[in-house]
């Protein structure tokens, strides 16, 4: 088992391209608490965050990360530490964040909708030492969850609560009381900032680590090309640890200009409209059921959405029927957005002719973007279309300590595998068309089949499960099981469900729907290639 502390050597970019990404002015050599510094100095008296009822300036929001940031180490952490965050979107997760960069330690970012086996991978695969979490979110009480990660995993020592601490555990907001670090602790700009996580193909979610260099380039460009000024309002929807909400262009591509940040307890248009009105909210992000459902809101909405200037929606792909309703609706701009945690993120810019916002999901940020379009054995596509591979100044060489995926996910030649099936329009424009990889992608959060199987196998009477996607009007994709149970086993859908809740995962990660079968046609298909039965068992169902 590789270190789960330690940097490999692929995840580095070779010299040759390290060198030109900085000669180009892509890696501009300031790590994350040099770039607070930076945001404060030109910033300092504008509003920066809007969270709950905490309203912070510039200044104010630096002054209450050093103090996180001298109360994390005063607690005995050292830079480099990695440190699990696992907060709603709320008043404590911009501060807390830029607190432990300041501190040179590195956060591993989780869902607040992640259970305590997820949390347990993510903890073991990071060998994080503090779990940051909030006293409980949408009923759930997560310091019995905190506590059971501490049990299983022994970095784990020191867990912080966003609320009351049970015995053993401390308050976060003790920490915001030390006195300010008066300057961020050096890290270098190259190394790794925080762990994000992969949405996975296989398994368990991944993670992908992000260096200072290449995180900061791809927001302060994505602010550019999504035209956030500094008298742009930018409201967080979407859970703040995910990606597309961190960087596209996220609270930290709006904080680089210096705009305003509005954090949305929730994405269900009942927070969010009276959000929009209030701050004069210009720019947010959506997943496309939400962006349905905000449409379908907007039309007998009581709250004022004038101010809303551009709205940004990705994750999954938004059918062109759906993306020619933005603007009758909302009364903004569309602005289609193909991203990945791994790195790629692509537009569509402001400017493009309407036939490409609608049916495209635009292109790279970068100009040192490299596309590259492979059939499903590797060989070179032809016809424009094919899966989609990348490289880049801000695209990852390797998953941390992950050998058995990086074999896979990477070519020798450092470019990532997507697993997505692209078109490639002449006019540089990409087409998401379909995936080549096995998860389902459920109203923008991917699930791995693999994984749901894992934990339905776990189930004493079944013997064999293969999980597929199936449309849905609504999520984009649901998850559907086939479940053989073993010769006079008995199991109900219901049974089955609650069996995988409690094995401590995401409830999103739980089958919409399961089918019981009385075996799998493993002979026409091959014993073992779980692919192929995978498409098979779709067809035959769903076509
Ligand atoms: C079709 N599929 C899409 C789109 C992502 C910005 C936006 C999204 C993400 C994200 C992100 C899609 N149409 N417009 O990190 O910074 C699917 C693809 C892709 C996978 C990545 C960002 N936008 N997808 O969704 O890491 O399959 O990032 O490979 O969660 O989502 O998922 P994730």
């Amino acid at each position: 088992m590789p270190d789960p502390t330690q940097t490999c050597p692929q995840q580095l970019w070779p010299a040759p391209c390290a060198a030109r990404y900085r000669a180009r002015g892509y890696w501009r050599g300031v790590s994350f608490g040099g770039w607070l510094d930076e945001i404060a100095a030109a910033h300092g008296p504008r509003e920066a965050l809007v969270a709950g009822t905490l309203r912070l300036s510039y200044d104010e929001l630096r002054n209450l990360a050093r103090a996180y940031a001298a109360g994390f180490l005063g607690d005995g952490f050292a830079p480099g530490d990695r440190v699990l965050v696992q907060l709603p979107n709320g008043p404590a997760f911009l501060p807390v964040v830029l607190g432990l960069l300041y501190a040179g330690l590195v956060p591993v970012y989780a869902l607040p909708a992640h259970r305590d086996r997820e949390i347990a991978h993510l903890v073991a695969g990071s060998g994080a030492r503090a779990l940051i979490c909030a006293e409980s979110y949408e009923g759930f009480d997560y310091r019995p969850l905190a506590e059971a990660v501490r049990a299983a995993c022994p970095s784990l020592t020191r867990i912080y609560i966003d609320g009351a601490p049970q015995a053993g555990m401390s308050r976060l907001a003790d920490l915001a009381d030390t006195a300010p670090l008066d300057a961020p602790v050096p890290r270098d700009p190259g190394s790794v900032a925080f762990l994000q996580i992969s949405g996975g193909t296989t398994g368990f979610p991944k993670l992908i680590p992000r260096t200072h260099d290449d995180y900061i380039y791809s927001f302060e460009a994505s602010a550019g090309i999504c035209a956030v000024t500094p008298r742009s309002v930018l409201l967080t929807a979407l859970p703040a640890a995910h990606n597309f909400p961190m960087s596209s262009p996220g609270y930290f591509g709006a904080l680089s200009v210096g705009a305003k940040v509005v954090m949305s307890p929730s994405p269900a248009p009942g927070a969010a409209f009276p959000l929009i009105a209030a701050e004069g909210v210009t720019h947010t992000g959506l997943v496309p059921p939400l962006a349905l459902l905000w449409m379908q809101a907007a039309k007998a909405a009581k709250h004022d959405l004038n101010s809303l200037e551009v709205l940004l929606v990705g994750g999954a792909k938004f059918t062109p029927e759906a993306a020619a309703q933005v603007r009758p609706t909302l009364g903004c701009q569309l602005q289609q957005v193909f991203g990945m945690a791994e790195g790629l993120v692509n537009y569509t810019r402001l400017d493009d002719p309407e036939e490409v916002i609608l049916n495209t999901q635009g292109r790279p940020i970068s100009p040192d973007d490299e596309i590259l379009l492979l059939d499903e054995d590797g060989a070179p596509a032809t016809g424009g279309h094919g899966v989609l591979h990348t490289r880049g100044p801000y695209t990852i060489r390797a998953y941390h300590n992950a050998p058995e995926a990086n074999a896979r996910a990477f070519t020798p030649e450092g470019f990532y595998c997507t697993g997505d099936i692209v078109r490639l329009r002449p006019d540089g424009n990409l087409e998401v068309q379909g995936r080549a990889g096995d998860h389902i992608n459920r109203a923008g959060e991917k699930v791995s089949a693999e994984e749901i199987e894992d934990n339905l196998i776990a189930h004493e009477a079944v013997f064999d499960a293969v999980v597929v996607s199936v449309p849905d009007r609504f999520l984009g994709e649901r998850s559907c099981a086939f479940v053989v149970l073993h010769d006079g086993a008995k199991a109900e859908d219901r049974a089955l469900k609650a069996f995988i809740r409690g094995r401590g995962i995401a409830e999103f990660k739980v089958p919409d729907q399961i089918v019981f079968t009385d075996r799998f046609e493993t002979t026409a298909v091959g014993k073992t290639d779980r692919k192929a039965l995978r498409a098979a068992l779709k067809k035959r169902h769903f076509a």
